[in-house]
């Protein structure tokens, strides 16, 4: 367990956990958490930052991990490719790798990168390397191989959006605006916490997911503004299939709805909105446009089948009288709609974002404080959060001059057919022939679905290389493995553009083995490429912090604020950064005032129809919001939904091997909940081994029955490490228990085309055989794990 901030040692300045190096604590920052960590040279010890109210346990899980032995050591080369030189080679994943000395393994990946650019051009190298990686302003391996890839190779082939909002920012620039103006400049937690009567939250606002923040977070502040305002009188209705999505600190009331199906619920609402005259008319003519093509869809003139109550029912499993009972208290009262990420990583997920802006349009709440629409709120820690007034340090990673691109998760679609034409975002595209790959900072054999898909797709390429800290699903399909450091074991600063708290991160304990930082690895890269004195500038890492840091330092001084200089921002405990006013954005002032502040769409309004969507002539997504029914539900083989969700105990696959993580799983297997009812018609108890299993492949977990899922639904998050026990089998089995060898490699719709990984269709049955161990965290060297 962390100590909790009031029991530590030392809360006073300069002296303690926070950055003081009294007791050997450094300070640190992470995704998760600002802390502080100590190295022994045997033990690591952490602790919170102390002016986080509510620090995030996944920082428990560096202890174990710094020296784990799933961390690389030495450059690795995969023996296939060593003995047969590049190429297509399905035995990607299977293979064990060869240690070789820096020198070798740079000489390897150059000539190779070399070939590539000289044989076929940089628009053979994919450089997407999608991916969360570590916080820290310079060491960020996505700018870190990017800007490699620009100045040593001439340019990549791109990858657009992200896995966590495909769907939603594609199609909220067409309706409200711009995406980050809508997330990041709306409805405040200090707002809900004075304002709001009712928040109805659609996916729940799990604490643990708001704990993270990309980048760094200082202050876990969302369960005491949800506990506070829910004191005060605030209302939280949990639309979702799973009851602890909302913090038991908001005392939640729970509407279990079959999941994929929220579109329907929210189109009830509306139409008993509608129906007795409850809707917001005047907002309505004054900020949308296309309302009344809309809303003779809702009321059936179109179709002859009105989207009511009794209908929505049918399609979500929520009782009419609930329906009808939700619309009237949310009438006439400050109401908030969100609508979490979650819904939109899913089949059609274009249209909860979409329908959930109608229903706040329909209540005429938006741009009032603590009221409206804030979609996304809660489903990470970067929202609800008022900004930074100065902008952060960042690492520049120069221009890209190739202009092809992929929507990222078309990844496997592109590799497998190179040539082929999809639709995006209105155009008609040509997915590249694409010869190598570079990967540092991401897992895809983490993120992407079908895993067994993505392994013939990943067995396509010439050349994989990988920067990564331990040998993940995708550093065992690369052919060169270059091991990076840890974030502890090198100097950043962490930040992150709306907490106030900028972070001189410290090196706590030395690089493992011959483990480099990324910087130091495409530094050597570009210097066997002709691009050394490019790519560095001729500085050294502490030369980059500081001259990144002034960018900050600068923007300090001119808005007249203390503006420490580097030497003294190093040695301090964190800069607390001015921040702007938590003024409501873009929806506040178009409220205010719609003709000078028009909102950035076609219209001006927020686009109930939007032309241009209709324009684009896309079936699975017309020109207003509609409720689709999903192409995969539940069958005779596979009646089970499978919610696939974000893991509490780790942020993604990162850190599977610490201590926090592997204190969640039961004999070494991910948990998944299911209802006792559904256990029970399978003979399934507590704590058996199951397998879960559609068409597309199966996975091993550890089961816990829980009354807090809705009847029918599955849920296990990801994250937990793939661990294939035969990769040739006609069906894979991961005895893990990553649930991305069951999920569907399908696009949202030919709007987004984002990732649709969330929900899926299962069944599940005892696991008696004998159970395989892990081998998930065995380093393939010398031999294949498996
Ligand atoms: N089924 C299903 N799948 C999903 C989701 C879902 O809901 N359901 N969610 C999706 C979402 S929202 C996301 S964002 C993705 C996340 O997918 P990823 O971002 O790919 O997942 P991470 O595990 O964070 O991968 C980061 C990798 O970077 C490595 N790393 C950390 N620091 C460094 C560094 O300094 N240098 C280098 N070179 N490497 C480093 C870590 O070891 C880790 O392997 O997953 C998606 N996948
Ligand atoms: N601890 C931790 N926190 C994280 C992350 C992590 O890996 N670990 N990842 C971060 C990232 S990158 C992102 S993008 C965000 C993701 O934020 P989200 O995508 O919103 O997070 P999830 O936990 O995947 O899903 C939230 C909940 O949505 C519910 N849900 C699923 N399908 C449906 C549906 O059809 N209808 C309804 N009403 N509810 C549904 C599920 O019960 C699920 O628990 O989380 C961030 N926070
Ligand atoms: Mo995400």
């Amino acid at each position: 367990m962390i100590a909790s901030p009031r029991e530590k040692v030392g809360m006073g300045h300069g002296d303690n956990g926070q950055g003081g190096r009294d007791n050997g604590f450094l300070l640190h920052s992470s995704h998760w958490g600002v802390f502080s960590a100590r190295w022994d040279g045997e033990k690591l010890s952490v602790q919170p930052y102390a002016g986080d109210p509510d620090p995030n346990q996944i920082i428990e899980n560096f202890p174990e991990a710094l020296r784990h032995s799933a961390r690389i050591k030495r450059p690795c080369i995969r023996r296939g490719w060593l003995e047969n030189g590049p190429g297509p080679d399905l035995r990607r994943g299977t293979d064990d790798y060869v240690e070789v000395s820096w020198k070798e393994a740079i000489r390897l990946a150059g000539n190779e990168l070399l070939r590539i650019r000289t044989d076929f051009g940089p628009a053979a190298m994919f450089g997407g390397s999608y991916g969360w990686s570590s916080a820290g302003r310079f060491h960020h391996a996505q700018s870190q191989v990017h800007r490699f890839l620009n100045l040593a190779m001439g340019g990549y082939i791109r990858s657009v959006n992200s896995y966590s909002a495909g769907a939603s920012s594609v199609i909220i620039p067409h309706i409200i605006g711009n995406f980050e103006n809508h997330t990041k400049r709306n409805v405040s937690w200090a707002q809900i916490e004075t304002e709001t009567d009712i928040v109805v939250a659609f996916g729940g606002m799990a604490l643990k997911n708001s704990m993270v923040s990309g980048g760094g977070i200082s202050e876990h502040v969302e369960r005491g503004a949800m506990e506070r305002a829910h004191k005060r009188g605030c209302r939280f209705i949990l639309i979702g299939p799973i009851q602890d999505d909302l913090p038991a600190e908001a005392g939640a009331e729970w509407v279990p709805v079959i999941p994929g199906t929220d579109t329907a619920l929210m189109l009830g609402l509306i139409h008993t909105l509608v129906s007795t005259g409850l809707h917001d008319q005047p907002f309505l003519a004054r900020y949308t446009t296309g309302w009344d093509r809309f809303e003779a869809y809702v009321m059936g003139r179109v179709d002859g089948l009105p989207k009511d109550a009794a209908w929505a029912s049918g399609i979500t499993g929520v009782a009419a009288k609930t329906i009808i009972e939700l619309a009237n208290a949310l009438h006439g009262r400050r109401s908030l709609i969100t609508v979490a990420h979650a819904l939109q990583r899913a089949e059609h997920g274009e249209q909860p974002v979409w329908m959930g802006a109608a229903l706040a349009a329909a209540l005429g709440q938006m741009g009032l404080p603590g009221g409206g629409y804030a979609y996304a709120l809660g489903a990470i820690g970067y929202y609800g959060r008022r900004n930074n007034a100065v902008p952060m340090p960042t690492f520049p990673q120069e221009r890209n001059p190739i202009q092809e691109f992929i929507p990222v998760a078309r990844i496997a679609d592109m590799l497998l057919n190179p040539g082929s034409s999809y639709r995006y975002n209105g155009e008609t595209r040509s997915y590249p022939r694409v010869r190598a790959m570079y990967w540092a900072g991401g897992n895809p054999f983490h993120h992407h679905q079908d895993l067994a898909r993505l392994r013939k797709a990943f067995g396509q390429v010439d050349t994989l290389i990988v920067n990564e800290m331990a040998w993940t699903g995708t550093a065992r399909h690369a052919d060169i493995v270059l091991p990076c450091t840890m974030t502890l074991e090198r100097e950043d600063i962490g930040g992150s553009s709306n907490d106030p708290l900028l972070v001189p991160m410290r090196r706590v304990a030395p690089p493992l083995g011959e483990a480099r930082d990324d910087y130091d690895i495409f530094s050597e890269l570009a210097g066997h490429l002709g691009a050394r004195e490019a790519f560095t500038e001729g500085r050294t890492t502490r030369q980059w912090l500081e001259h990144l840091y002034e960018r900050t330092r600068g923007a300090l001084v001119s808005l007249d604020q203390p503006a420490p200089d580097f030497e003294e921002f190093w040695q301090g405990d964190g800069l607390r950064l001015p921040q702007e006013p938590d003024d409501g954005g873009q929806l506040r002032a178009f409220r205010a005032d719609p003709s000078s502040h028009p909102l950035p769409t076609p219209s001006g309004r927020i686009e109930i129809f939007s032309e241009t969507i209709e324009s684009f002539g896309e079936r699975d997504c017309p020109g207003h919001p509609v409720w689709l029914p999903p192409q995969e539900a539940p069958k005779a083989d596979a009646p089970l939904y499978l919610v696939a969700n974000q893991p509490a105990t780790r942020l993604h696959s990162q850190l599977d091997f610490g201590g926090h993580s592997a204190r969640s799983k039961r004999q070494g297997r991910e948990v998944a909940r299911m209802h006792p009812a559904d256990a029970a018609e399978r003979s399934i108890a507590d704590g058996d081994i199951v397998r879960l299993f559609n068409q597309r492949g199966a996975c091993l977990a550890s089961v816990r029955l829980d009354e807090r899922l809705r009847k029918g639904v599955v849920q296990i998050p990801t994250g937990a490490w793939f661990d294939p026990l035969d990769l040739n089998a006609e069906s894979v089995l991961c005895v893990h228990g990553n649930p991305n060898v069951l999920t569907r490699d399908v696009g949202t719709s030919a709007l987004a085309q984002g990732c649709s990984g969330q929900l899926t269709i299962i069944e599940i049955e005892r696991f008696d055989g004998i159970l395989p161990d892990i081998r998930a965290y065995d380093p393939p060297v010398g031999r294949p794990a498996r």
